[in-house]
């Protein structure tokens, strides 16, 4: 069975966060420690807020393995709350405007938005990336890096072409930012953009970019809308809370440009190239053509929204007499927007497993690198 289905439960301040993650291959050596340090990626930032310091989140490996390779079985994994108060919390007496305390009382029919929010939280994530961390093995066994890092916060820009530029020290220089920017310039003006809203109980958004290196050509499908790859991974992207926007390559500035200016040159391939006899000599797609893989690298940018949750308060009503109030604080980050950078990686990966798996099944993971590589063979002769 090559279709790959996850799924997570849990909530902020329950027990713990649960998710299981079936149709990874057998015959992957898994490697739990990197897991946790994905876990502890998505955790770290400067801008968290107090719960980031009462949490240590570690995956704990239920089922799935057997002297540490996976069997092919369902893959379950524990993340416990150490904040695990959900009985002892109090039930907010107003709805926080930008959260889904409102339309998720009414939805539900009921005045108590401590029932929405508790699965609402972005905590939930930390599960997402815990199921990722597994199939962004997968990916890698196959020769595909997933690589997110902070473009912007708080209207702070990164150097155009940071990512370029720090080339195969990418790793290890997002490793030494509070931001996971690779800019250390900006994470300056960041620290400082940071400082100020805390001061003012305000808080951030801002941007992030995911690449996806050593992709073959030809993932996803121009056969029908939902098969695209650019439709599954834009869902996937938009399925992380806070998220408002989504682009790809140029991104909306191809609406502004002539033709000539956005479409990516056809040329040989670079010598040694993998996957075809064709390459690029731009990528101002991003990677994606006709909703396909262009084997290019696959480049795509989230927006992030600033918390909703506001020290300085935000204006709503109270639910028995509409009267006017500042909405419910009790803790919350100035900004998550690294911390969505994680999330996003997370996304991608298990977007982009699921499609891998979709195309070229294995039960196996030597299957599945047998049937990748006559794909490579037979892409390599068009
Ligand atoms: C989060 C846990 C939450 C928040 C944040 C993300 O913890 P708590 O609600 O106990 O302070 O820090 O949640 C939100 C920003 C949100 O909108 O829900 C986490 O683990 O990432």
């Amino acid at each position: 069975m090559t279709q790959l289905s996850w799924r997570t439960a849990g909530e902020s301040h329950g027990k713990s966060l649960v998710a299981i993650v079936e149709g990874i291959p057998a015959g992957l050596t898994l490697d739990l420690e990197r897991v946790d340090a994905e876990l502890a990626r998505r955790q770290c930032g400067y801008g968290r807020g107090g719960r980031m310091k009462i949490e240590t989140d570690r995956a704990e490996l239920l089922s799935g393995t057997r002297a540490g390779v996976t069997l092919g079985s369902p893959i379950a994994l524990l993340v416990p709350n150490k904040d695990h108060v959900i009985e002892k919390l109090p039930v907010p007496e107003d709805p926080r405007p930008g959260h889904a305390d409102l339309a998720g009382c009414q939805k539900y029919g009921h005045r108590d938005p401590r029932a929405v929010l508790e699965r609402a939280s972005a905590r939930e994530t930390a599960a997402r990336v815990a199921v990722a961390g597994v199939a962004r093995q997968v990916l890698e066994a196959l020769g595909v890096e997933i690589f997110a890092h902070t473009t912007s916060l708080g209207g702070v820009q990164v150097a155009a072409g940071a990512f370029e530029a720090a080339g195969e020290g990418r790793v290890a220089l997002r490793a030494q930012s509070d931001f996971l920017s690779l800019d250390p310039l900006a994470d300056e003006r960041m620290r400082a953009a940071v400082d100020a809203a805390k001061e003012a109980g305000d808080t951030l958004g801002g941007t992030f970019e995911v690449r996806a290196l050593g992709l073959p050509p030809g993932l996803g499908s121009y056969q029908s809308g939902p098969e695209r790859l650019t439709a599954r991974l834009g869902a996937a992207l938009f399925s992380i809370p806070a998220i408002k926007g989504v682009e790809f390559g140029l991104g909306f500035e191809v609406a502004n440009l002539p033709g000539s200016q956005v479409h990516d040159e056809i040329v040989p391939a670079a010598p040694g190239a993998r996957w075809s006899r064709y390459g690029r000599a731009t990528n101002r797609a991003g990677g994606l053509e006709g909703g396909m893989s262009s084997g290019e690298p696959l480049v795509v940018r989230a927006a992030m929204k600033p918390i909703p949750t506001l020290r300085q308060g935000v204006p709503t009503v109270r639910f028995d007499d509409l009267s006017r109030v500042e909405a419910t604080w009790q803790r919350s980050d100035v900004t998550s927007v690294p911390a969505a950078g994680v999330v996003g990686e997370a996304m991608i990966a298990l977007e982009l497993c699921t499609v891998v798996l979709a195309q070229f099944g294995g039960d196996s993971l030597d299957q599945l690198r047998e049937n990748v590589e006559a794909f490579r063979r037979r892409a390599s002769e068009v």
